[in-house]
């Protein structure tokens, strides 16, 4: 058509449009109750709180893809330095609430659904957990989802839309049980799916040589080929127009699949054998550290790679066709070494396929990535077979060895020839299983690498990096991790958040972090704390009715919630926290009756997925909710001890529990943590902290004092000569009373515990509990003396949430964007 043509048409469409969608009550209202009736089929006179929940996300929807098409195409306009966020886990979580908040209606929408007979809360509350990811990895991808969108950073999220995200956790007797999380079973508003955006993956095969004007080259003769489609989830930014993409894969059997089998008249096996494609993005694996050599793992990798990289070199070629300005225009973040794959594809593209030459693409692919480690043992590190890595993907194991051989000359340069250096940097790892050291890949084909905290960064430099760091320290940052107020603050906790902008007269600060200092000001008015104190305590009252609904268990409002939440690992010691509470209750027990009046009334709550094969973490399980059935049931006790595991501990769950929690337990043995960043989400909402100075909290230290927390144990320094001294160590009384109370069989399951207090006692006690007890304890007391000066407390309560400004993600990723990605914000018009 001609461009007059086009024109009148343009025209056209403009005039049958009826202009943006519309946000006040009754705009909204009809939309709902047409998306009743239309969308999800039901009649208007009647539908229930999960059809309001699907009505109203569909509203959300459509308003958030009038936005997302601004966005995308004021992008294109502009064509600025973009930002690719590689990761192969996002844990999501709920979208209903935190879109309306971000979009600015919640009070519309509250409104609306009022007038329809339905209650907001209740409406939001039939959503289900986007669970893509395991832990505190997938939850940061999350947050900086949110903080790129809402600071207009030309930004797009990839990953994979996994079928199963991770496993539900089902406690049958005490003991875990993992069920499948078929999330996708009840639909999905959140996600578009681009059926023409789709990429060739490609598999297997050999590699052969070609000549081509009198080149070599190497040609790849893939024996497999799945086909990638695009999902595209629309996340909105706060107070802005900006909506950026997190587009996500999933696998689908391509029509070239198995051609062969067609002609051969297998019509009824080829069809079974293209299902079997999908399994590539069915499943999450569930353990947060060692499913290393596993081909499906490695198959996910580079499918999400492979098809993101497409995409990746197809927007931009709609606009240069040089690829040598790709680092002009590209940045590339690899959120650990899980999408590391990317950089042999990179240089596989550039090579094979635009015939770059070797070291023009070398140039080009190490200005481009970027690398986030958040790894703190040199053991935890990815390591992929060799083997494996041939048969699947046999011309990037070429590459990669070319990579090592350009790598070991340029050591040489610098080094000489130290064997023994040069073998522990190379990317190949000799030895009984040949191995390709992914971070080692990273680090020397990256121009950053990041680590989580400042303490982190350390620990790369002087131990896991150390050789790394001596040749190259200007590559080495850290930014240290945050998370998003929009969702911990806004979305979880909107009684704190009224109370925040009342007394600061503003709500600038849920997009100026730094505004909450001003709290510091009121830290000891008493209208302050008198509201504070009602906001904290209807909190507590949802925290406990939910407790209630879960596990049939009843807890008083006055005790103290002590809370520990986060995925069961023996380092980061929730064994330590059910022995100190088996410590607690043994006090109770052989107190004076007249002495119980004097005890600080505690609610210990503990909840948090252990991985499917990690047996001690499982058996952690079991001891808590062994020990639970003893205290909860213990006349002796009543309010003064309260012992609850929370259920199937996932994003949505955390918004319910971190707003009502006084106290929260961060305990890892220091050095173990790269950085933690639940206690940023606590500290946000006013809970006070005990830790140990491990991660992020050191930093945390560094903003709210320590006078403001309760910290304890050893220190990072500290903790290799104690695992020296071993068995030598005197460990308190106390401590070996507790384990030997588990040995007898105080709480039942005596055998199967045994393994448990191994773990913890003499030369075993790798993870310092012993070691750190008395320290504990005396954190504990403080605590519990704190918590009784009420004024006090809420002052420390205060002064936390206005300390917490420096762990927005909205800091790390503004740090990112000026430090790393060198990328600046382009705001869509309004
Ligand atoms: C963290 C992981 C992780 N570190 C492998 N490493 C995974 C490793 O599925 N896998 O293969 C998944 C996750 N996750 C966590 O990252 C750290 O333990 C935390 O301390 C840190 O706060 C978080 C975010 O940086």
């Amino acid at each position: 058509s001609t461009s007059g043509e086009r024109t009148a048409k343009a025209e056209r469409m403009f005039e049958l449009m009826d202009g943006f969608l519309k946000n006040d009550p009754l705009s909204l209202q009809k939309d709902i109750l047409n998306h009743v009736e239309y969308t999800v089929a039901r009649s208007r006179f009647s539908f229930d709180d999960f059809e309001a929940y699907q009505a109203l996300s569909h509203c959300i929807r459509d308003r958030l893809i009038e936005r997302w098409h601004d966005t995308q195409l004021h992008f294109k306009r502009k064509d600025p330095k973009r930002v690719y966020f590689l990761s192969l886990e996002y844990l999501m979580g709920r979208s209903l609430s935190n879109s309306i908040i971000n979009l600015g209606i919640r009070d519309q929408c509250a409104d609306a659904l009022s007038q329809l007979g339905f209650e907001f809360e209740v409406v939001a509350e039939q959503e289900g957990d986007a669970a893509l990811g395991n832990g505190g990895l997938a939850r940061l991808s999350a947050c900086q989802m949110d903080s790129l969108a809402t600071m207009d950073f030309p930004a797009w999220g990839y990953g994979l839309r996994y079928q199963y995200g991770l496993f539900r956790q089902v406690i049958l007797d005490g003991f875990q049980h993992e069920q499948p999380d078929y999330w996708l079973n009840f639909g999905n508003p959140w996600e578009i799916e681009r059926v023409h955006v789709t990429y060739p993956v490609k598999f297997y095969g050999t590699v052969e040589e070609e000549i081509l004007n009198e080149e070599k080259y190497q040609v790849w003769i893939p024996g497999e080929m799945i086909e990638a489609v695009a999902y595209d989830n629309p996340i909105p930014g706060y107070g802005t127009r900006n909506t950026i993409t997190l587009r996500l894969w999933a696998a689908k059997p391509s029509n070239q699949h198995d051609m062969e089998a067609y002609n051969t008249g297998d019509y009824i096996d080829a069809v079974v054998n293209r299902q079997r494609a999908e399994t590539i993005s069915s499943i999450l694996y569930p353990d947060d550290r060692s499913h290393q050599g596993k081909e499906l793992r490695l198959k996910q990798q580079y499918f999400f790679v492979s098809a993101s990289l497409q995409d990746i070199i197809r927007r931009f070629k709609d606009v240069h066709k040089d690829l040598s300005q790709f680092p002009d225009k590209v940045a590339l973040q690899l959120n650990d070494t899980h999408p590391a794959l990317a950089i042999p594809e990179v240089m596989r593209v550039l090579v094979d396929e635009e015939h770059l030459g070797w070291n023009k693409a070398f140039d080009i692919t190490c200005k481009i990535f970027s690398f986030t480690t958040h790894t703190v043992q040199a053991e935890a590190l990815e390591k992929i077979p060799v083997d494996l890595l041939g048969s699947l993907l046999p011309r990037h194991l070429q590459i990669i060895y070319d990579i090592n051989s350009y790598f070991m000359e340029e050591l040489k340069k610098r080094i000489g020839l130290d064997y023994n250096r040069l073998s522990r940097m190379s990317i190949v790892e000799e030895g009984a299983v040949k191995s390709i050291r992914v971070a080692n890949l990273s680090l020397f084909c990256s121009h950053t690498v990041n680590g989580v905290s400042k303490l982190h960064s350390e620990l790369l430099q002087t131990r896991v990096f150390k050789d790394f760091y001596e040749l190259w320290p200007e590559k080495f940052q850290y930014k240290t991790n945050g998370v998003t107020q929009r969702r911990w603050i806004v979305v979880s906790n909107p009684n704190l958040c009224a109370l925040i902008s009342k007394w600061l007269g503003t709500e600038s600060w849920i997009r100026d972090i730094d505004l909450l200092m001003g709290l510091r000001e009121y830290a000891t008015d008493i209208s302050l704390h008198q509201e504070w104190q009602m906001v904290r305590r209807v909190n507590k009252m949802r925290l406990a009715e939910y407790i209630e609904a879960t596990s049939g268990l009843k807890v008083s409002l006055d005790a103290m919630f002590d809370v520990q939440i986060k995925r069961i690992h023996e380092y980061k010691r929730q064994l330590l926290n059910i022995l100190g509470i088996i410590h607690r209750y043994d006090c109770i027990k052989n107190m004076a009756k007249d002495d119980r009046r004097k005890v600080v009334p505690r609610v210990c709550i503990i909840g948090g997925k252990a991985a499917p094969g990690y047996e001690m973490a499982k058996k952690i399980i079991k001891l808590c909710h062994a020990v639970a059935e003893k205290i909860n049931n213990d006349s002796d006790v009543g309010d003064l001890l309260k012992l609850v595991f929370i259920p199937d501990y996932n994003v949505s769950v955390a918004e319910l529990v971190i707003p009502g929690a006084d106290l929260s337990q961060h305990i890892s043995t220091a050095g173990h943590e790269a950085s933690g960043t639940g206690s940023m989400k606590f500290l946000m909402n006013g809970c006070l902290l005990l830790a140990t100075a491990d991660g992020s909290t050191v930093e945390i230290i560094e903003e709210i004092g320590e006078d403001n927390m309760f910290l304890f144990g050893a220190k990072v320094h500290e903790v290799p000569t104690l695992r020296e001294k071993g068995s030598t160590i005197k460990v308190p009384l106390q401590f070996a009373r507790v384990v030997r109370m588990v040995r007898d069989g105080y709480f039942g399951f005596q055998d199967y515990f045994k393994s448990l207090c191994d773990r913890v006692e003499g030369n075993n006690d790798y993870y310092l509990l012993g070691s750190d007890f008395e320290s504990y304890l005396g954190a504990q007391a403080a605590a519990d003396k704190a918590f009784t000066d009420k004024e006090k407390w809420t002052r420390m309560s205060i002064l936390s949430t206005a300390g917490s400004g420096r762990f927005s993600s909205d800091r790390t990723i503004q740090d990112y964007a000026e430090k790393t990605w060198g990328i600046e914000p382009c705001r869509c018009p309004l």
